[in-house]
């Protein structure tokens, strides 16, 4: 498969400016150029622009029309990215922006299941969050059994939910807040969070995932994967730091297997802010990202084997 290449700069979903110039940060880093080198076509999609709102009131969200109308403009240039046959990367911008790449992932194709790697469950409803702060609700606009708790929003009343329970498995949550644990608790949705990891080890945790979601293997997989879900010792520019995250290691084999699947048709990577700390936080939460992306796309720690390679 092609890469469908997009970047999303967006950050109205949350309160830290900075996390739109993500996307500007990884091209400046050659993610793009690094994918080709691997032997992947990359169709370069640019970055969206987005309209800024001026009156943009919080209703019972923040930055209610600056997220509901970015996340439409991301749901349909990804459905047209999965419908010409390419597997879509999408670099944030902060996490609301995958309201649009799962709603445009799933207007593109039929059964997709979902792998959510994240400190956070991001599964809020706009009554239980504490924040405001669309990121952390993206989930509850798109999952079925949860539409009845959302109210109405203005500019989001084009968002058709298209995700299970079932279709969803977390991974590396460790900060939930009370109405997310209930959420998930009532619908049964799979969660291994660090305590889990820390127990079973990452391999087990990862099989039970996929497990649950793909249990046949014969379902297109759209993977999120929020940069705060590792450790803050190698993403620390991102807006909300939870101690006690995935080590490298652990985040490489949850993409290395991933990939090894062939069945991730879309990958987010998201809130990654080259705004926040030292010039050396920068530049490493960068690199982190960056192996992380390659990693989805098969780069493999082993090495990977080059048909065209002669000993010299
Ligand atoms: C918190 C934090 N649960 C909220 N969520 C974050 O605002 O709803 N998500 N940081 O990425
Ligand atoms: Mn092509
Ligand atoms: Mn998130
Ligand atoms: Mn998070």
């Amino acid at each position: 498969k092609d890469i469908g290449f997009l970047g999303v700069p967006f950050a109205a979903g949350q309160s830290r400016g900075g996390v739109e110039h993500g996307p500007a940060a990884l091209r400046d880093a050659g993610i793009v150029q690094k994918l080709g080198y691997m032997g992947f076509n990359v169709h370069d999609y640019g970055d969206l622009k987005f309209d800024h709102i001026f009156h943009d009131p919080p209703d019972i969200v923040k930055n209610p029309r600056s997220v509901g109308q970015g996340a439409y403009q991301v749901s349909e240039a990804v459905k047209d990215i999965i419908s010409a046959g390419h597997c879509g990367l999408t670099i944030g911008g902060d996490h609301s922006l995958s309201i649009g790449t799962v709603h445009g992932h799933c207007q593109a194709e039929e059964n997709v299941c979902l792998i959510w790697v994240d400190a956070h469950a991001d599964i809020n409803t706009p009554l239980t969050s504490a924040t405001g702060n669309v990121h952390g609700m993206c989930l509850s606009f798109v999952v079925h059994e949860l539409q009845e708790y959302i109210p109405d929003i203005v500019d989001f009343d084009w968002i058709q939910p298209c995700i299970s329970a079932k279709d969803i498995a977390y991974i590396g949550l460790r900060d939930l807040d009370p109405g997310e644990r209930h959420i998930i608790e009532k619908l049964g949705i799979s969660c291994y969070t660090t305590h889990e990891i820390d127990h079973f080890g990452i391999e087990y945790v990862l099989k039970k995932s996929i497990e649950a979601v793909n249990p046949n293997m014969d379902r297109p997989m759209h993977l999120s994967y929020d940069i705060d879900s590792l450790d803050p010792a190698i993403s620390p520019s991102t807006g909300t730091p939870v101690p006690g995250g995935l080590t490298i290691r652990e985040g490489m084999y949850i993409a290395e297997e991933l990939a090894q699947t062939g069945l991730l048709h879309h990958i987010d990577l998201v809130e990654v802010n080259p705004l926040i700390g030292t010039k050396r936080d920068q530049n490493l939460t960068i690199f982190t990202a960056s192996e992380i992306i390659q990693a989805c796309f098969g780069k493999r720690r082993r090495g990977n084997v080059d048909p065209n390679y002669k000993l010299p």
